[in-house]
Protein backbone atom coordinates (compact mmCIF):
# COMPACT_ATOMS: atom_id res chain seq x y z
CA UNK A 1 0.00 0.00 0.00
CA UNK A 2 0.82 3.52 -0.93
CA UNK A 3 2.18 5.14 2.31
CA UNK A 4 -0.95 7.62 2.60
CA UNK A 5 -3.60 4.95 1.81
CA UNK A 6 -2.26 3.21 5.02
CA UNK A 7 -1.81 6.02 7.26
CA UNK A 8 -5.28 7.13 6.38
CA UNK A 9 -6.18 3.17 6.73
CA UNK A 10 -4.47 3.15 10.19
CA UNK A 11 -6.66 6.42 11.18
CA UNK A 12 -9.74 4.94 10.32
CA UNK A 13 -10.43 7.70 8.48
CA UNK A 14 -13.63 7.87 6.01
CA UNK A 15 -13.62 8.70 2.36
CA UNK A 16 -15.20 11.57 2.78
CA UNK A 17 -12.54 13.12 5.13
CA UNK A 18 -10.19 11.45 2.70
CA UNK A 19 -8.91 14.61 1.07
CA UNK A 20 -8.59 16.54 3.89
CA UNK A 21 -5.90 14.34 5.30
CA UNK A 22 -4.12 13.63 1.90
CA UNK A 23 -3.50 17.60 1.55
CA UNK A 24 -2.61 17.70 5.72
CA UNK A 25 -0.59 14.34 5.78
CA UNK A 26 0.57 13.70 2.42
CA UNK A 27 4.36 11.40 2.85
CA UNK A 28 3.83 12.73 6.77
CA UNK A 29 5.37 10.16 9.52
CA UNK A 30 2.95 9.24 12.16
CA UNK A 31 3.10 11.46 15.24
CA UNK A 32 2.39 9.41 18.56
CA UNK A 33 2.43 10.84 22.00
CA UNK A 34 2.97 8.49 24.72
CA UNK A 35 1.71 8.56 27.81
CA UNK A 36 2.29 7.11 31.73
CA UNK A 37 -0.30 9.34 33.54
CA UNK A 38 -0.21 11.28 36.99
CA UNK A 39 -0.78 8.69 39.64
CA UNK A 40 -0.06 8.27 43.09
CA UNK A 41 3.70 7.37 43.90
CA UNK A 42 6.24 7.73 46.21
CA UNK A 43 8.34 6.02 43.39
CA UNK A 44 9.51 8.16 40.20
CA UNK A 45 11.40 6.18 37.48
CA UNK A 46 12.03 5.90 33.87
CA UNK A 47 9.36 4.09 32.09
CA UNK A 48 10.97 1.18 30.35
CA UNK A 49 7.95 0.18 28.45
CA UNK A 50 7.11 3.11 26.97
CA UNK A 51 10.94 3.89 26.26
CA UNK A 52 11.01 0.15 23.99
CA UNK A 53 7.85 1.47 22.41
CA UNK A 54 9.72 5.13 21.53
CA UNK A 55 12.50 3.25 20.10
CA UNK A 56 10.77 0.53 18.11
CA UNK A 57 8.10 3.59 16.41
CA UNK A 58 11.22 5.95 15.53
CA UNK A 59 13.22 3.26 13.83
CA UNK A 60 10.06 3.06 11.98
CA UNK A 61 10.31 6.62 11.36
CA UNK A 62 7.43 7.96 13.08
CA UNK A 63 7.77 11.04 15.32
CA UNK A 64 7.48 10.03 19.51
CA UNK A 65 7.43 11.91 22.52
CA UNK A 66 6.89 10.40 25.91
CA UNK A 67 4.99 12.57 28.29
CA UNK A 68 5.60 10.92 32.12
CA UNK A 69 2.96 12.34 34.21
CA UNK A 70 5.03 11.75 36.91
CA UNK A 71 8.10 13.89 35.86
CA UNK A 72 6.01 16.20 33.95
CA UNK A 73 2.35 17.72 33.66
CA UNK A 74 0.32 15.82 30.83
CA UNK A 75 -0.22 18.94 28.64
CA UNK A 76 -0.19 18.63 25.03
CA UNK A 77 -1.74 20.46 21.93
CA UNK A 78 -3.83 18.05 19.91
CA UNK A 79 -3.31 19.09 16.32
CA UNK A 80 0.52 18.34 17.05
CA UNK A 81 -0.45 14.10 17.50
CA UNK A 82 -2.18 11.77 15.12
CA UNK A 83 -2.11 9.06 17.51
CA UNK A 84 -2.27 9.23 21.79
CA UNK A 85 -0.86 5.97 23.67
CA UNK A 86 -1.29 5.45 27.15
CA UNK A 87 0.24 2.96 29.50
CA UNK A 88 -1.36 1.49 32.60
CA UNK A 89 -0.65 -0.91 35.69
CA UNK A 90 -3.45 -1.86 37.73
CA UNK A 91 -3.57 0.44 40.41
CA UNK A 92 -3.70 3.81 37.52
CA UNK A 93 -6.08 1.77 35.07
CA UNK A 94 -8.45 5.11 36.21
CA UNK A 95 -5.82 7.55 35.26
CA UNK A 96 -5.24 5.64 32.13
CA UNK A 97 -8.97 6.12 31.63
CA UNK A 98 -8.99 9.35 32.00
CA UNK A 99 -6.46 10.48 29.62
CA UNK A 100 -8.25 8.00 26.79
CA UNK A 101 -10.97 10.55 27.54
CA UNK A 102 -9.22 13.74 27.37
CA UNK A 103 -7.70 12.42 23.88
CA UNK A 104 -10.46 11.30 22.64
CA UNK A 105 -12.79 14.48 23.54
CA UNK A 106 -9.73 16.26 21.45
CA UNK A 107 -10.79 13.23 18.43
CA UNK A 108 -7.81 12.10 18.30
CA UNK A 109 -7.31 8.41 17.74
CA UNK A 110 -6.05 6.30 21.40
CA UNK A 111 -4.07 2.69 22.01
CA UNK A 112 -4.04 1.08 25.42
CA UNK A 113 -1.13 -1.18 26.86
CA UNK A 114 1.03 -2.33 29.70
CA UNK A 115 0.99 -4.93 32.40
CA UNK A 116 -2.98 -3.87 33.56
CA UNK A 117 -4.06 -4.10 29.72
CA UNK A 118 -2.13 -7.53 29.27
CA UNK A 119 -3.63 -9.21 31.91
CA UNK A 120 -7.53 -7.93 31.60
CA UNK A 121 -7.19 -6.88 27.65
CA UNK A 122 -11.28 -6.80 26.51
CA UNK A 123 -12.55 -5.21 29.82
CA UNK A 124 -9.71 -2.60 29.84
CA UNK A 125 -11.17 -1.45 26.32
CA UNK A 126 -14.74 -1.67 26.94
CA UNK A 127 -13.66 0.27 30.58
CA UNK A 128 -11.80 2.88 28.91
CA UNK A 129 -13.41 3.43 25.37
CA UNK A 130 -9.83 3.62 23.95
CA UNK A 131 -9.75 2.14 20.15
CA UNK A 132 -7.52 -0.36 20.33
CA UNK A 133 -5.32 -2.21 23.15
CA UNK A 134 -2.10 -3.69 22.85
CA UNK A 135 -2.64 -7.94 24.26
CA UNK A 136 1.14 -8.34 24.43
CA UNK A 137 4.30 -6.77 24.00
CA UNK A 138 3.74 -3.25 22.22
CA UNK A 139 6.74 -2.85 19.86
CA UNK A 140 5.27 -5.02 17.10
CA UNK A 141 1.54 -4.04 18.07
CA UNK A 142 2.33 -0.28 17.62
CA UNK A 143 4.33 -0.39 14.85
CA UNK A 144 2.12 -2.86 12.57
CA UNK A 145 -0.94 -0.36 13.46
CA UNK A 146 1.24 2.55 12.75
CA UNK A 147 2.19 0.78 9.02
CA UNK A 148 -0.98 0.70 8.64
CA UNK A 149 -1.97 -2.83 8.51
CA UNK A 150 -5.54 -3.74 9.50
CA UNK A 151 -6.44 -4.52 12.66
CA UNK A 152 -7.17 -7.63 12.34
CA UNK A 153 -4.06 -8.50 10.83
CA UNK A 154 -2.18 -6.71 13.66
CA UNK A 155 -0.61 -9.38 16.16
CA UNK A 156 -1.69 -8.78 19.62
CA UNK A 157 -4.45 -6.58 19.19
CA UNK A 158 -8.23 -6.34 20.89
CA UNK A 159 -10.38 -3.77 18.70
CA UNK A 160 -13.90 -2.42 18.32
CA UNK A 161 -16.10 -3.96 15.15
CA UNK A 162 -19.24 -2.93 14.92
CA UNK A 163 -19.64 -2.51 18.60
CA UNK A 164 -17.85 -5.76 19.73
CA UNK A 165 -14.56 -6.01 21.04
CA UNK A 166 -12.53 -8.43 18.72
CA UNK A 167 -8.97 -9.70 18.97
CA UNK A 168 -7.00 -9.92 16.01
CA UNK A 169 -5.65 -13.18 14.21
CA UNK A 170 -4.99 -15.96 16.88
CA UNK A 171 -2.12 -18.98 15.74
CA UNK A 172 -4.01 -22.56 16.88
CA UNK A 173 -0.75 -24.66 15.93
CA UNK A 174 0.27 -26.33 19.27
CA UNK A 175 3.97 -27.24 19.70
CA UNK A 176 4.42 -26.59 23.18
CA UNK A 177 3.34 -28.50 26.27
CA UNK A 178 0.60 -27.29 28.20
CA UNK A 179 2.14 -26.01 31.68
CA UNK A 180 -0.39 -25.12 34.58
CA UNK A 181 -2.72 -22.71 33.62
CA UNK A 182 -0.82 -21.92 30.15
CA UNK A 183 0.07 -23.25 26.73
CA UNK A 184 2.82 -22.44 24.85
CA UNK A 185 1.96 -21.84 20.60
CA UNK A 186 3.86 -21.20 18.30
CA UNK A 187 2.52 -18.44 16.22
CA UNK A 188 5.29 -18.10 12.89
CA UNK A 189 9.02 -18.46 13.56
CA UNK A 190 10.52 -15.84 16.09
CA UNK A 191 6.97 -16.04 17.87
CA UNK A 192 5.08 -17.56 20.64
CA UNK A 193 1.37 -17.36 22.28
CA UNK A 194 0.72 -18.16 25.77
CA UNK A 195 -2.54 -18.97 26.59
CA UNK A 196 -4.15 -17.40 29.94
CA UNK A 197 -7.91 -18.47 29.54
CA UNK A 198 -9.76 -17.75 27.07
CA UNK A 199 -6.91 -15.48 25.52
CA UNK A 200 -4.09 -15.60 24.25
CA UNK A 201 -1.09 -13.40 24.11
CA UNK A 202 2.21 -12.86 21.32
CA UNK A 203 6.13 -13.13 22.82
CA UNK A 204 8.35 -12.65 20.38
CA UNK A 205 11.49 -15.05 20.89
CA UNK A 206 14.45 -12.89 19.94
CA UNK A 207 14.18 -9.95 22.14
CA UNK A 208 17.82 -8.22 21.03
CA UNK A 209 15.74 -7.59 17.88
CA UNK A 210 13.78 -4.46 20.27
CA UNK A 211 16.87 -2.87 20.65
CA UNK A 212 17.08 -0.33 23.07
CA UNK A 213 15.07 1.89 25.18
CA UNK A 214 14.92 5.38 23.65
CA UNK A 215 16.89 6.46 26.11
CA UNK A 216 16.62 10.54 25.21
CA UNK A 217 12.86 10.19 25.74
CA UNK A 218 12.92 8.72 29.01
CA UNK A 219 16.69 10.04 30.30
CA UNK A 220 17.59 9.14 33.75
CA UNK A 221 19.14 12.62 34.14
CA UNK A 222 15.14 14.17 33.89
CA UNK A 223 14.17 11.95 37.50
CA UNK A 224 14.53 12.82 40.77
CA UNK A 225 16.28 10.67 43.39
CA UNK A 226 13.16 8.16 44.27
CA UNK A 227 14.19 4.82 42.91
CA UNK A 228 12.43 1.48 42.74
CA UNK A 229 13.11 0.23 46.70
CA UNK A 230 13.65 4.16 47.57
CA UNK A 231 17.34 3.50 48.31
CA UNK A 232 19.73 4.73 45.72
CA UNK A 233 23.14 3.76 46.26
CA UNK A 234 24.04 6.66 43.95
CA UNK A 235 22.64 8.61 40.87
CA UNK A 236 21.26 8.98 38.48
CA UNK A 237 19.98 5.24 38.27
CA UNK A 238 18.91 3.88 35.19
CA UNK A 239 16.77 0.54 35.36
CA UNK A 240 17.08 -1.91 32.33
CA UNK A 241 15.89 -5.32 31.59
CA UNK A 242 18.52 -8.14 30.49
CA UNK A 243 15.58 -11.24 30.42
CA UNK A 244 11.86 -10.80 29.94
CA UNK A 245 9.73 -13.78 31.09
CA UNK A 246 9.36 -16.05 34.12
CA UNK A 247 8.61 -19.73 33.81
CA UNK A 248 7.26 -20.26 37.55
CA UNK A 249 3.79 -20.16 38.38
CA UNK A 250 3.44 -18.33 41.69
CA UNK A 251 -0.56 -17.85 42.04
CA UNK A 252 -0.02 -14.09 42.94
CA UNK A 253 1.91 -13.12 40.11
CA UNK A 254 1.50 -11.10 37.04
CA UNK A 255 4.75 -11.31 35.59
CA UNK A 256 4.83 -14.77 33.82
CA UNK A 257 1.53 -13.01 31.89
CA UNK A 258 2.79 -9.85 31.18
CA UNK A 259 6.32 -10.81 30.26
CA UNK A 260 5.51 -14.40 29.20
CA UNK A 261 6.38 -18.10 30.79
CA UNK A 262 9.06 -18.85 28.52
CA UNK A 263 12.69 -17.14 29.80
CA UNK A 264 13.95 -15.03 26.50
CA UNK A 265 17.43 -13.71 27.10
CA UNK A 266 19.16 -10.54 25.83
CA UNK A 267 23.33 -11.20 24.47
CA UNK A 268 25.00 -10.17 27.80
CA UNK A 269 27.60 -8.38 25.34
CA UNK A 270 24.32 -6.03 24.14
CA UNK A 271 23.49 -5.81 27.79
CA UNK A 272 26.90 -4.44 28.92
CA UNK A 273 26.67 -1.82 25.84
CA UNK A 274 23.75 -0.81 27.37
CA UNK A 275 25.33 -0.43 30.61
CA UNK A 276 28.63 1.35 29.35
CA UNK A 277 26.43 3.46 27.24
CA UNK A 278 24.13 4.42 30.16
CA UNK A 279 27.44 5.54 32.29
CA UNK A 280 29.43 7.08 29.51
CA UNK A 281 26.35 9.30 28.15
CA UNK A 282 24.15 9.76 30.61
CA UNK A 283 26.07 9.70 33.64
CA UNK A 284 24.68 7.41 35.54
CA UNK A 285 25.96 5.47 38.41
CA UNK A 286 23.33 3.09 39.49
CA UNK A 287 21.84 1.01 37.39
CA UNK A 288 18.21 -1.19 38.54
CA UNK A 289 17.90 -4.59 37.05
CA UNK A 290 14.21 -4.79 36.62
CA UNK A 291 14.31 -8.45 35.76
CA UNK A 292 11.96 -10.69 37.08
CA UNK A 293 14.66 -13.89 37.06
CA UNK A 294 18.02 -12.36 36.75
CA UNK A 295 19.93 -15.28 37.96
CA UNK A 296 17.60 -18.11 36.97
CA UNK A 297 20.11 -18.97 34.39
CA UNK A 298 23.59 -18.93 36.02
CA UNK A 299 25.41 -18.72 32.67
CA UNK A 300 23.55 -15.47 31.78
CA UNK A 301 24.12 -13.94 35.00
CA UNK A 302 27.89 -14.68 35.21
CA UNK A 303 28.52 -13.91 31.84
CA UNK A 304 27.63 -9.85 32.37
CA UNK A 305 28.85 -9.84 35.64
CA UNK A 306 32.32 -11.04 33.48
CA UNK A 307 31.79 -8.45 30.58
CA UNK A 308 31.32 -5.53 33.42
CA UNK A 309 34.58 -6.37 34.94
CA UNK A 310 36.21 -7.16 31.66
CA UNK A 311 36.15 -3.10 30.63
CA UNK A 312 36.10 -2.15 33.74
CA UNK A 313 32.83 -0.77 34.12
CA UNK A 314 32.54 1.53 37.23
CA UNK A 315 28.81 1.46 38.33
CA UNK A 316 26.98 -0.24 41.12
CA UNK A 317 23.69 -2.01 40.39
CA UNK A 318 20.85 -3.65 42.25
CA UNK A 319 18.09 -6.19 41.99
CA UNK A 320 15.13 -4.39 43.35
CA UNK A 321 12.73 -6.24 41.60
CA UNK A 322 13.99 -9.28 43.68
CA UNK A 323 15.12 -12.67 42.83
CA UNK A 324 14.36 -16.30 43.23
CA UNK A 325 16.43 -17.25 46.54
CA UNK A 326 17.01 -21.06 45.07
CA UNK A 327 19.03 -19.30 42.29
CA UNK A 328 21.57 -18.20 43.85
CA UNK A 329 24.84 -19.54 45.66
CA UNK A 330 27.86 -18.08 46.87
CA UNK A 331 30.67 -18.30 44.09
CA UNK A 332 28.11 -16.36 41.98
CA UNK A 333 27.01 -13.85 44.87
CA UNK A 334 31.21 -13.39 45.23
CA UNK A 335 31.00 -12.53 41.49
CA UNK A 336 28.26 -10.65 41.52
CA UNK A 337 29.33 -8.10 44.52
CA UNK A 338 32.93 -7.76 42.70
CA UNK A 339 30.97 -6.42 39.72
CA UNK A 340 29.17 -4.03 41.50
CA UNK A 341 26.12 -5.24 42.88
CA UNK A 342 25.28 -3.28 46.08
CA UNK A 343 21.32 -4.51 46.45
CA UNK A 344 19.42 -7.28 46.16
CA UNK A 345 15.92 -8.15 47.37
CA UNK A 346 14.37 -11.89 47.77
CA UNK A 347 10.88 -13.23 47.49
CA UNK A 348 10.24 -14.84 50.81
CA UNK A 349 6.89 -14.04 51.23
CA UNK A 350 5.96 -16.52 53.70
CA UNK A 351 7.82 -18.15 56.87
CA UNK A 352 5.03 -21.21 56.32
CA UNK A 353 5.34 -24.37 54.31
CA UNK A 354 1.88 -24.54 53.63
CA UNK A 355 1.27 -21.11 52.05
CA UNK A 356 4.03 -22.02 50.23
CA UNK A 357 3.00 -24.58 48.66
CA UNK A 358 0.02 -23.18 48.18
CA UNK A 359 0.60 -20.38 46.33
CA UNK A 360 2.92 -22.68 44.05
CA UNK A 361 6.60 -20.66 45.21
CA UNK A 362 8.81 -23.81 45.67
CA UNK A 363 10.47 -22.76 47.92
CA UNK A 364 10.81 -23.83 52.03
CA UNK A 365 12.70 -21.79 54.81
CA UNK A 366 15.99 -23.69 55.19
CA UNK A 367 17.45 -22.76 51.92
CA UNK A 368 15.71 -19.08 52.81
CA UNK A 369 17.70 -19.08 56.04
CA UNK A 370 20.83 -20.67 54.60
CA UNK A 371 20.52 -18.00 51.18
CA UNK A 372 20.01 -14.85 53.36
CA UNK A 373 23.16 -15.24 55.33
CA UNK A 374 25.15 -16.07 52.23
CA UNK A 375 24.08 -12.57 50.79
CA UNK A 376 24.64 -10.76 53.49
CA UNK A 377 27.98 -12.44 54.19
CA UNK A 378 29.12 -11.52 50.77
CA UNK A 379 27.91 -7.52 51.71
CA UNK A 380 25.37 -7.49 49.41
CA UNK A 381 22.30 -5.78 50.64
CA UNK A 382 19.27 -7.77 51.30
CA UNK A 383 15.67 -6.70 50.72
CA UNK A 384 12.94 -9.25 51.90
CA UNK A 385 9.40 -9.18 50.28
CA UNK A 386 6.84 -10.89 52.14
CA UNK A 387 3.09 -11.03 52.07
CA UNK A 388 0.56 -11.29 54.24
CA UNK A 389 -2.68 -12.85 54.68
CA UNK A 390 -3.24 -15.35 51.72
CA UNK A 391 -6.75 -16.92 51.31
CA UNK A 392 -7.56 -19.21 54.30
CA UNK A 393 -3.86 -17.72 56.10
CA UNK A 394 -4.16 -17.11 60.31
CA UNK A 395 -2.97 -14.87 62.65
CA UNK A 396 -0.26 -17.35 63.89
CA UNK A 397 0.60 -17.63 60.10
CA UNK A 398 0.91 -13.85 59.82
CA UNK A 399 2.72 -13.62 62.78
CA UNK A 400 5.27 -16.86 62.20
CA UNK A 401 6.12 -15.09 58.80
CA UNK A 402 7.04 -11.71 60.71
CA UNK A 403 8.72 -13.66 63.54
CA UNK A 404 10.65 -15.02 60.61
CA UNK A 405 11.39 -11.76 58.84
CA UNK A 406 12.94 -10.02 62.28
CA UNK A 407 15.07 -13.56 62.37
CA UNK A 408 17.02 -13.16 59.40
CA UNK A 409 19.72 -10.98 58.69
CA UNK A 410 18.35 -8.56 55.77
CA UNK A 411 18.82 -5.39 55.94
CA UNK A 412 15.49 -4.07 54.56
CA UNK A 413 11.84 -5.67 54.71
CA UNK A 414 8.74 -4.93 52.35
CA UNK A 415 5.33 -6.64 54.06
CA UNK A 416 2.69 -6.47 51.42
CA UNK A 417 -0.69 -7.36 51.86
CA UNK A 418 -1.87 -9.85 49.42
CA UNK A 419 -3.78 -9.18 46.34
CA UNK A 420 -5.22 -10.38 43.62
CA UNK A 421 -3.42 -8.51 40.54
CA UNK A 422 -6.31 -9.62 37.08
CA UNK A 423 -5.03 -12.42 35.36
CA UNK A 424 -3.17 -14.33 38.49
CA UNK A 425 -4.98 -17.73 39.62
CA UNK A 426 -5.52 -15.80 42.95
CA UNK A 427 -7.71 -13.11 41.00
CA UNK A 428 -9.66 -15.64 39.19
CA UNK A 429 -9.92 -17.18 42.59
CA UNK A 430 -11.52 -13.76 44.18
CA UNK A 431 -13.87 -13.38 41.44
CA UNK A 432 -15.01 -16.89 41.74
CA UNK A 433 -15.30 -17.04 45.50
CA UNK A 434 -15.01 -14.23 47.30
CA UNK A 435 -15.70 -10.93 45.24
CA UNK A 436 -19.74 -10.36 46.25
CA UNK A 437 -20.50 -7.68 44.03
CA UNK A 438 -18.36 -7.81 40.73
CA UNK A 439 -17.06 -4.53 41.54
CA UNK A 440 -13.14 -3.81 41.73
CA UNK A 441 -11.26 -0.47 43.14
CA UNK A 442 -8.28 -0.80 40.79
CA UNK A 443 -6.66 1.72 43.04
CA UNK A 444 -6.50 -0.50 45.76
CA UNK A 445 -4.65 -2.89 43.70
CA UNK A 446 -1.09 -1.84 45.31
CA UNK A 447 -0.37 -4.37 48.46
CA UNK A 448 -2.07 -2.23 50.92
CA UNK A 449 -5.67 -1.62 50.50
CA UNK A 450 -7.33 -4.37 48.44
CA UNK A 451 -9.73 -6.08 50.36
CA UNK A 452 -10.14 -9.90 49.64
CA UNK A 453 -12.21 -10.71 52.52
CA UNK A 454 -10.32 -14.33 52.05
CA UNK A 455 -7.73 -14.41 55.17
CA UNK A 456 -8.41 -16.39 58.47
CA UNK A 457 -8.47 -13.06 60.08
CA UNK A 458 -10.08 -9.58 59.49
CA UNK A 459 -8.81 -6.94 56.75
CA UNK A 460 -8.34 -4.77 60.20
CA UNK A 461 -5.91 -7.41 61.66
CA UNK A 462 -4.32 -7.52 58.88
CA UNK A 463 -3.72 -4.08 58.27
CA UNK A 464 -2.80 -3.72 62.02
CA UNK A 465 -0.32 -7.08 61.79
CA UNK A 466 1.23 -5.28 58.28
CA UNK A 467 1.74 -1.88 60.27
CA UNK A 468 3.36 -3.61 63.43
CA UNK A 469 5.42 -5.91 61.50
CA UNK A 470 7.21 -2.59 59.21
CA UNK A 471 7.87 -0.95 62.95
CA UNK A 472 9.01 -4.03 65.17
CA UNK A 473 11.42 -4.42 62.04
CA UNK A 474 12.35 -0.93 61.59
CA UNK A 475 12.68 0.18 65.19
CA UNK A 476 15.87 -2.50 65.32
CA UNK A 477 18.42 0.10 66.15
CA UNK A 478 20.86 -1.69 63.37
CA UNK A 479 17.49 -1.62 60.68
CA UNK A 480 17.06 2.05 61.86
CA UNK A 481 20.38 3.51 61.40
CA UNK A 482 21.43 1.90 57.76
CA UNK A 483 18.54 2.83 57.03
CA UNK A 484 19.11 7.07 57.76
CA UNK A 485 22.58 6.42 56.77
CA UNK A 486 21.36 5.41 53.35
CA UNK A 487 18.55 7.93 52.79
CA UNK A 488 19.98 10.68 51.31
CA UNK A 489 18.31 14.30 51.98
CA UNK A 490 15.74 14.26 48.71
CA UNK A 491 14.64 10.95 49.95
CA UNK A 492 13.65 11.74 53.13
CA UNK A 493 10.44 13.05 52.12
CA UNK A 494 9.09 10.45 50.36
CA UNK A 495 10.61 7.84 52.38
CA UNK A 496 8.88 8.89 55.33
CA UNK A 497 5.52 9.51 53.20
CA UNK A 498 5.91 6.14 52.59
CA UNK A 499 6.60 5.05 55.69
CA UNK A 500 3.58 7.06 57.64
CA UNK A 501 1.30 5.76 54.71
CA UNK A 502 1.84 2.06 56.12
CA UNK A 503 1.96 3.29 60.02
CA UNK A 504 -0.98 5.15 59.98
CA UNK A 505 -2.97 2.09 58.65
CA UNK A 506 -3.85 1.53 55.38
CA UNK A 507 -7.24 1.16 56.23
CA UNK A 508 -8.16 5.05 56.57
CA UNK A 509 -6.11 5.40 53.37
CA UNK A 510 -8.58 2.93 51.60
CA UNK A 511 -11.89 4.77 52.27
CA UNK A 512 -10.13 8.04 51.31
CA UNK A 513 -9.44 6.51 48.04
CA UNK A 514 -12.20 3.60 47.20
CA UNK A 515 -14.65 6.18 47.07
CA UNK A 516 -13.61 7.24 43.79
CA UNK A 517 -12.59 5.09 41.00
CA UNK A 518 -15.01 2.19 41.39
CA UNK A 519 -15.41 0.26 37.83
CA UNK A 520 -17.88 -2.36 37.39
CA UNK A 521 -16.83 -5.76 35.65
CA UNK A 522 -19.32 -6.76 32.45
CA UNK A 523 -19.69 -10.05 32.54
CA UNK A 524 -17.43 -10.48 29.68
CA UNK A 525 -18.04 -14.03 28.96
CA UNK A 526 -21.21 -12.74 27.41
CA UNK A 527 -18.96 -10.82 24.90
CA UNK A 528 -18.87 -12.87 22.01
CA UNK A 529 -15.12 -12.49 20.85
CA UNK A 530 -14.45 -14.12 17.43
CA UNK A 531 -11.09 -15.32 16.54
CA UNK A 532 -10.15 -14.06 13.76
C1 LIG B 1 9.85 -1.61 37.12
C2 LIG B 1 8.51 -2.00 37.70
C3 LIG B 1 7.85 -1.04 38.45
C4 LIG B 1 8.33 0.39 38.57
C5 LIG B 1 7.71 1.18 37.40
C6 LIG B 1 8.59 2.30 36.91
C7 LIG B 1 8.00 2.87 35.65
N1 LIG B 1 8.00 4.15 35.56
O1 LIG B 1 7.58 2.14 34.76
C8 LIG B 1 7.73 0.78 39.95
C9 LIG B 1 8.70 0.41 41.03
C10 LIG B 1 7.30 2.22 40.11
C11 LIG B 1 6.55 -0.19 40.03
C12 LIG B 1 5.49 -0.01 40.88
C13 LIG B 1 4.47 -0.92 41.03
N2 LIG B 1 4.38 -2.12 40.42
CO1 LIG B 1 5.61 -2.74 39.08
N3 LIG B 1 6.83 -3.64 37.98
C14 LIG B 1 7.95 -3.28 37.47
C15 LIG B 1 8.55 -4.46 36.69
C16 LIG B 1 9.49 -5.18 37.62
C17 LIG B 1 9.26 -4.15 35.41
C18 LIG B 1 8.47 -3.26 34.44
C19 LIG B 1 9.23 -3.12 33.17
O2 LIG B 1 9.95 -2.16 32.98
N4 LIG B 1 9.13 -4.13 32.29
C20 LIG B 1 9.80 -4.15 31.02
C21 LIG B 1 8.94 -3.48 29.93
C22 LIG B 1 9.60 -3.66 28.58
O3 LIG B 1 7.69 -4.14 29.91
P1 LIG B 1 6.32 -3.38 30.21
O4 LIG B 1 6.49 -2.28 31.15
O5 LIG B 1 5.29 -4.39 30.51
O6 LIG B 1 5.98 -2.72 28.77
C23 LIG B 1 5.66 -3.49 27.63
C24 LIG B 1 4.17 -3.83 27.50
O7 LIG B 1 3.47 -3.78 28.71
C25 LIG B 1 3.65 -2.86 26.49
N5 LIG B 1 3.23 -1.54 26.91
C26 LIG B 1 3.51 -0.85 28.03
N6 LIG B 1 2.95 0.37 27.98
C27 LIG B 1 2.31 0.46 26.81
C28 LIG B 1 1.56 1.50 26.24
C29 LIG B 1 1.01 1.31 24.98
C30 LIG B 1 0.23 2.42 24.36
C31 LIG B 1 1.17 0.08 24.29
C32 LIG B 1 0.59 -0.11 22.95
C33 LIG B 1 1.92 -0.96 24.87
C34 LIG B 1 2.47 -0.75 26.11
O8 LIG B 1 4.76 -2.71 25.63
C35 LIG B 1 5.94 -2.61 26.43
C36 LIG B 1 7.13 -3.04 25.63
O9 LIG B 1 7.11 -4.42 25.34
C37 LIG B 1 7.26 -5.29 36.42
C38 LIG B 1 7.47 -6.76 36.18
C39 LIG B 1 7.49 -7.06 34.70
N7 LIG B 1 7.97 -8.20 34.37
O10 LIG B 1 7.11 -6.31 33.84
C40 LIG B 1 6.42 -4.99 37.65
C41 LIG B 1 4.90 -4.95 37.49
C42 LIG B 1 4.57 -4.22 36.22
N8 LIG B 1 4.49 -4.16 38.65
C43 LIG B 1 3.43 -4.57 39.21
C44 LIG B 1 2.86 -4.01 40.39
C45 LIG B 1 1.73 -4.79 41.02
C46 LIG B 1 3.33 -2.82 40.92
C47 LIG B 1 2.81 -2.07 42.17
C48 LIG B 1 1.34 -2.14 42.43
C49 LIG B 1 3.58 -2.63 43.36
C50 LIG B 1 3.41 -1.90 44.69
N9 LIG B 1 4.02 -2.42 45.65
O11 LIG B 1 2.76 -0.94 44.90
C51 LIG B 1 3.31 -0.64 41.91
C52 LIG B 1 2.25 0.21 41.17
C53 LIG B 1 2.57 1.66 41.04
C54 LIG B 1 1.76 2.52 41.95
N10 LIG B 1 2.41 3.27 42.78
O12 LIG B 1 0.57 2.49 41.92
C55 LIG B 1 2.84 -5.74 38.45
C56 LIG B 1 1.72 -5.22 37.54
C57 LIG B 1 0.47 -5.99 37.58
C58 LIG B 1 -0.67 -5.23 37.01
N11 LIG B 1 -1.73 -5.92 36.77
O13 LIG B 1 -0.64 -4.04 36.80
C59 LIG B 1 4.10 -6.28 37.68
C60 LIG B 1 3.79 -7.01 36.38
C61 LIG B 1 4.84 -7.20 38.67
C62 LIG B 1 4.22 -8.50 39.02
N12 LIG B 1 5.04 -9.38 39.47
O14 LIG B 1 3.08 -8.81 38.97
N13 LIG B 1 6.75 -1.25 39.20
S1 LIG C 1 7.01 -14.32 42.02
FE1 LIG C 1 8.97 -14.43 40.95
S2 LIG C 1 9.25 -16.63 40.58
FE2 LIG C 1 7.09 -16.35 41.07
S3 LIG C 1 6.10 -16.12 39.07
FE3 LIG C 1 6.56 -14.04 39.84
S4 LIG C 1 8.52 -13.51 38.96
FE4 LIG C 1 8.27 -15.73 38.76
Amino acid sequence: MFPTLVFLNFLGITNTEKTKYTIQQLNSRLKVLLISPMYNSSIVAPCLGLGYLASALKKNGHDVLILDGLREKIEYNPSEWDIVGVSAMSTYFPECIEEVKKAKSYGLKTIIGGPHIICDPIQSLIDSGADYAAIGEGERTMTQLAAGLPPAQVDGLAYWDNGKVVQSKQSDSMIGDTESGATTFLMKENMYTLQVGKLKRDFQLNIDDFGRPDWSSIDPRTYPVAPHGMIAHAHPIAPIITTRGCPYSCTYCSAPITAGKRMRYRDPKNVVDEIEMLVNDFGVKEIQIEDDNFTLNRKHCITICEEILKRGIKVLWSLPNGVRIDKLDKEMLLLMKKAGCVSMALGIESANQRILDMIKKELNQEIVKKVVQDVADVGIETVGFFMIGFPTETKQEIENTINFALELPLTRAIFAKVTPLPGTELFDLWEEKYSETGKVDWKTFNYYQFDADWADCSFEEIAKLQTRATFRFYIRPKQLLTMLKQLNFAQYKRAFTRLAKILLGARTYNTVISKEGTIRRDDITKQQIPSM
